[in-house]
């Protein structure tokens, strides 16, 4: 995973609405856009005929798809929570996000995106925990990621694969948040954990 495959740059909107699936990431390849994380990794390994878990054994691909999940369809929410619904971080998140909008707009977008995103919490279920909860959830998968992770530089070895370029986003992410919430401190105090976000974005993300 690290240091191959073509060059990319990221390009950063707030606005997933015009995407194929009105969600972020996707990837432009020449004429293509493709949507979804999962997607775009299968497009890529298809493609640039590389296999993200080089090297994995069957049953260390099938934790390493366990744990992509874990990150996507739960850790995720969380976090999510914890920007779109916390009283203190959301007006943080507003300038951030929002800030670029022309003050007349950014009252009106940001009250429907806010509604939005908290639908969508309450829906999946995450929503309907406190916050205090939520924090549990995502400690215990925080947890299980540091029991996978030990004192190895990369979740299955010395080398990134594709459940490290989930984890490092998310984790990311999480530690990112604009303003203090526990989640966030929890992944900010980790020493080693930070370590290891360092050394996944120096080997896998562009430089530059
Ligand atoms: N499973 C998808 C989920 C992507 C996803 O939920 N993206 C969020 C932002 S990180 C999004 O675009 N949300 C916009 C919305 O739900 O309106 C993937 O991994 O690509």
């Amino acid at each position: 995973l690290a240091n191959r495959g073509a060059d990319w740059s990221p390009k950063f909107t707030p606005d997933p609405r015009k995407a194929p699936k009105a969600k972020l990431p996707v990837l432009v390849d020449e004429d293509k856009t493709i949507p979804d994380s999962d997607q775009i990794r299968d497009h890529l390994e298809a493609k640039l005929k590389v296999d993200f878990d080089e090297g994995l054994t069957d049953e260390q691909r099938g934790q390493s798809r366990a744990l992509i999940r874990m990150m996507e369809e739960h850790f995720y929410f969380a976090v999510v929570c914890d920007r779109w619904l916390d009283e203190t971080v959301w007006p943080l998140i507003k300038t951030v996000y929002f800030g670029h909008l022309p003050g007349l707009m950014r009252g009106f977008i940001t009250r429907v995106a806010r509604k939005q995103a908290i639908g969508q919490v309450n829906n999946q279920g995450m929503g309907r925990h406190s916050p205090d909860e939520r924090f549990e959830r995502a400690r215990k998968d925080i947890a299980a990621v540091k029991a996978v992770l030990g004192d190895k530089p990369f979740l299955f070895g010395d080398k990134p694969t594709g459940a490290d370029a989930t984890v490092v986003a998310m984790f990311g992410a999480a530690a990112g948040t604009p303003a203090s919430t526990q989640i966030r401190d929890h992944i900010r105090e980790d020493k080693n954990l930070m370590a290891y976000l360092e050394r996944g974005r120096e080997a896998m993300y562009p430089t530059g």
